[in-house]
């Protein structure tokens, strides 16, 4: 299922007009549109691959069917997704879900798709089928030094896959801890996730980077080995300057104050960058933006914030991406919505006068800065996140786009209603 330039800018021309005017009236009301505009255009989301079919409670699933069945598929659907945003411009694959059995080809693929390859994910927090030792009581945590060898080696192996499909990137998020009291030395798991990480840091190319997932329960609900961002840090900080932490949204106990997290790990050059969702009590993996969306400006605030700082590219020098589940709605359309609230989150970081701001700061003026804040939140950016996607050849609003076309239905046609995509 391809999308074609020309169906496209059909779509396009019936919206134009509409557009049009809520454009000149934004561009009229703020200076920066254009720039704005500028770095909407070069900033991309990168979509799991895990994260293309129907998600799942442990209590049931249920399938609209369509789901890409094969890495092939997942990468039409990410093209899919690019070709109407021109956002998601990037695959992130989960190893050993997702390993290419020609990587020319998927190479080829991805590129006639205009997408690159993200990080690549190891996973040792399931047992694969012929599997020789399990995974049940923790992998680089392990008491038992097989299972950490077994642990090590898989991670080499994803660095491999992802050496020959140009992945800059691999991201370790270990399911490793304890579910009671008693049942580990804390301190040795951490010094043998340390070492194995060791390890596994050693192997990486000069010019990769090891992104350091934490996460504070689940699947075990005592303690976890990288259970938080002041644990990543202190493994990254032991690694060396090629390891960060990663930040995933839902990975918080509730209310934690995430922006802060973000603008301290980028002022001390080690946030890796990403995983994009949002949550109302845990690891709930919803749309980017539906419950939050205020506290999704906050932390764009302070990386947009931090970024400049540092002098950092916004577009490149972190990694952006998208891991949510998606439970009751079309995963597409979620992702779809997902990458919106990215984009608008950003423009309106972007929007922010960042000089009045700090003034207000500097003079205490509480309500001042409040007030700069959520003017900026309540200003209206829609237009102008669909101006950088019209511009970059994409659909105005994708969403109706693919209901328009009735995608869907096409992708059932195509592959049926019993394919399941791997993933969790
Ligand atoms: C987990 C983590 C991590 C992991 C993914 C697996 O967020 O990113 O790779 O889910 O599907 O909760
Ligand atoms: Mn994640
Ligand atoms: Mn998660």
């Amino acid at each position: 299922m391809k999308i074609s330039i020309d169906s496209i800018q059909q779509h396009n021309e019936k919206l134009l007009s509409v557009h049009q005017r809520k454009f000149d009236f934004i561009k009229a009301e703020v200076t920066k549109a254009e720039s704005i505009i500028q770095k909407l255009m070069e900033f991309n989301v990168a979509i799991p691959s895990w994260a293309l079919g129907t998600g799942a409670t442990r209590f049931g699933r249920f399938s609209r069917g369509g789901e890409p069945g094969n890495l092939e598929e997942k990468l039409d659907d990410v093209g899919l997704l690019h070709a109407l945003n021109k956002s998601s411009g990037a695959i992130s694959l989960h190893i050993p879900w997702d390993i290419p059995k020609d990587y020319n080809a998927i190479k080829q693929q991805a590129g006639s798709l205009g997408l690159r390859f993200d990080a690549v994910n190891s996973n040792t927090f399931q047992d694969q089928p012929g599997q020789k030792l399990s995974y049940k009581f923790g992998s680089l945590q392990n008491v038992d030094k097989n299972i950490r060898r077994q642990a090590i080696d898989h991670n080499l192996e994803v660095i491999k896959h992802g050496i020959e499909l140009g992945s800059k990137a691999l991201t370790v998020w270990l399911s490793d801890g304890s579910s009671f009291p008693g049942q580990l030395n804390f301190r040795n798991a951490f010094q043998h996730t340390l070492e194995g990480l060791n390890e596994i840091y050693a192997s990486l190319p000069d010019d990769w980077k090891l992104f350091l997932e934490y996460k504070a329960f689940e699947p075990n609900f005592y303690s976890m080995t990288v259970g938080d961002w002041g644990q990543s840090l202190l493994y990254a900080n032991k690694l060396g300057p090629k390891a960060y932490t990663l930040v995933d949204l839902g990975h918080h106990l509730p209310n934690a104050n995430i922006e802060q997290i973000v603008a301290l790990l980028l002022m001390e050059g080690k946030l890796a960058g990403f995983h994009f969702n949002d949550s109302k009590y845990g690891d709930d993996d919803l749309t980017v933006g539906s419950i939050k969306p205020y506290q999704l400006f906050l932390i764009f605030n302070e990386l947009v914030d931090g970024m400049d700082t540092r002098g950092l590219n916004h577009a490149n020098d972190l990694g952006w991406m998208i891991d949510a589940s998606h439970n009751v709605k079309d995963p597409l359309e979620d992702l779809l919505q997902s990458v919106e609230s990215i984009m608008l989150a950003y423009a309106h970081a972007l929007l922010l006068d960042r000089t009045k701001l700090n003034a207000a700061q500097a003079s205490n003026d509480v309500v001042g800065a409040q007030e700069i804040l959520q003017n900026t939140f309540r200003t209206d950016v829609r237009s102008i996140v669909a101006e950088a996607r019209l511009r970059s050849g994409g659909a105005l609003d994708p969403i109706s786009y693919y209901r328009d076309m009735d995608i869907r239905k096409a992708l059932i046609i195509e592959r049926g209603t019993k394919n399941i995509a791997t993933g969790l």
